[in-house]
């Protein structure tokens, strides 16, 4: 069974690393935090999703998952770091790919002849090429030479909070910079991969990544534009979806305080850098999508006297997971508190609040919070809040911007 090194152990590398391990692949795990390091050598995690402690257990348990600071020598290599973007002095979001270069030219000194080199980070399109010709610099640098590299993009799709089961039951896309690549590609995720595994070149399956991100953040964008609109005209949102949605061939998605996680708020953008004049309509989607917040932060004021106490239910980016970042309710809150108002948040998936919104909203138990605010807004849907009713929140002004409230 050939090896494999793993670069970036955050919420696709160790999954992915770990699911090898206990397919008796022998993986190195790499990342620049010593801590993350430790604490996977110890078997433990140090991100959130369901059932990952048990599988990194088991792979490290195996003794076919170690965790280390630098790569090391590996028939495969598998890049899974960050790309986010930077705001330029113009506004424009543009695509920071300074850790996949870094990753890239860290394997310069343990590649050998015929090594397969993945890139799985969501990735503008031309990443692979430059993964080829960053590594070659690195590797003129070293004064080596190593023939026959091959180089592939094979985008990670999976859903957070059912990234198990979605790795292993999701279609994969395996792009090559040659046919060779792509083949090699599919040949190792059928490893663990149930489902179908389709051959492109590397930009398509760049692209594709990046327009299925885009396609769910247009359709987002639209059902949050339908929720201004019956905003001003005063009609229920989600009776006009479920009405809508009727239709057999319209499906129209839910409304919300915003679009959180670490991917549909930022793929569409490396879209929209690569062609501006063209990409009019994603651009505007980015836009309904980040402008929601402030929609929301404006309903509150409205409703919500001087000093008032404010209800915050969920500070999560999406329903029933423990993941705050880039979450449009933690935003909300903190904008919330910036304009004078008391924030009591209730989160019932953490024990401590995030650092943006430490000292300056308090975290509390659902009771606690109805029982002290006087205007309760609605962020997350999670399955804590289903079964609140209208009568338990009677005297309160509410904003249920997810629709879960019934009468
Ligand atoms: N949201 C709405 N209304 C909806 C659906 C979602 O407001 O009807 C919001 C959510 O509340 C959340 C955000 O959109 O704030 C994103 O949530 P999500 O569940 O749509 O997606 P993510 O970010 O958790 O995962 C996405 C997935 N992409 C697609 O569904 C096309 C996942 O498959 C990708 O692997 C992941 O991005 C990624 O890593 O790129």
């Amino acid at each position: 069974m050939s090896s494999l090194c793993v670069l970036g152990l955050g919420y696709i590398g160790l999954p992915t690393a770990s699911i090898f391990a206990t397919k008796g692949r022998r993986v190195l795990g790499v990342d620049v935090t010593p801590a993350v390091v430790e604490t996977i050598n110890s078997g433990r995690i140090h991100i959130q999703e369901p059932d990952l402690d048990v599988l990194v257990r088991a792979a490290v348990q195996s003794g076919n998952l170690k965790a280390a600071l630098k790569p090391g020598p590996a028939d495969t290599f598998i890049i899974a770091v960050p790309t986010p973007f930077q705001v330029r002095a113009d506004g424009a979001r543009v695509p920071d790919l300074s850790f996949v270069e870094a990753a890239a030219r860290s394997i310069a000194p343990v590649v050998a002849a015929g090594n397969l080199i993945i890139l799985e980070s969501t990735s503008p399109v031309g990443t692979t090429e430059k993964v080829k010709a960053w590594l070659d610099d690195e590797l003129t640098k070293l004064g080596r030479t190593v023939d026959g590299l091959l180089y592939a993009h094979c985008p990670e799709r999976i859903l957070p909070g059912q990234m198990l089961k979605e790795l292993v039951s999701n279609d994969r896309i395996c792009g090559g910079l040659t046919p060779e690549a792509s083949a090699r590609s599919r040949d190792l995720y059928a490893t663990f991969c149930t489902a179908q595994i389709f051959l492109t070149d590397a930009r398509t399956a760049e692209l594709a990544k990046l327009t299925e991100n885009a396609f769910r953040d247009v359709n987002i964008a639209f059902a949050n534009e339908l929720s201004l609109i019956c905003d001003k005209l005063g009609i229920n949102v989600w009776e006009l979806i479920g009405l809508a949605n009727r239709h057999p061939r319209v499906k129209i998605l839910q409304p919300g305080p915003g679009v959180g996680g670490h991917c549909i708020a930022v793929d569409p953008w490396f879209i929209v850098d690569a062609a501006p004049a063209e990409a009019r309509l994603l651009r505007t989607a980015r836009e309904v999508n980040d402008s929601k917040p402030h929609h929301v932060v404006a309903q509150v004021r409205a409703a919500a006297g001087k000093d008032a106490a404010v209800a915050c239910l969920g500070l999560a980016f999406k329903a029933n997971i423990d993941d705050l970042r880039e979450s449009p309710a933690v935003e909300i809150a903190g904008l919330l508190a910036d304009a004078g108002l008391k924030v009591l948040a209730v989160e019932p998936h953490v024990t401590a609040l995030p650092k943006a919104l430490q000292g300056r909203a308090e975290l509390v138990p659902l009771a606690d919070a109805l029982a002290r605010a006087s205007v309760v807004v609605l962020l997350v849907d999670h399955r804590a809040f289903a079964g609140l009713t209208l009568e338990q929140l009677k005297g309160k002004k509410l904003i249920d911007t997810r629709g879960v409230i019934r009468g």
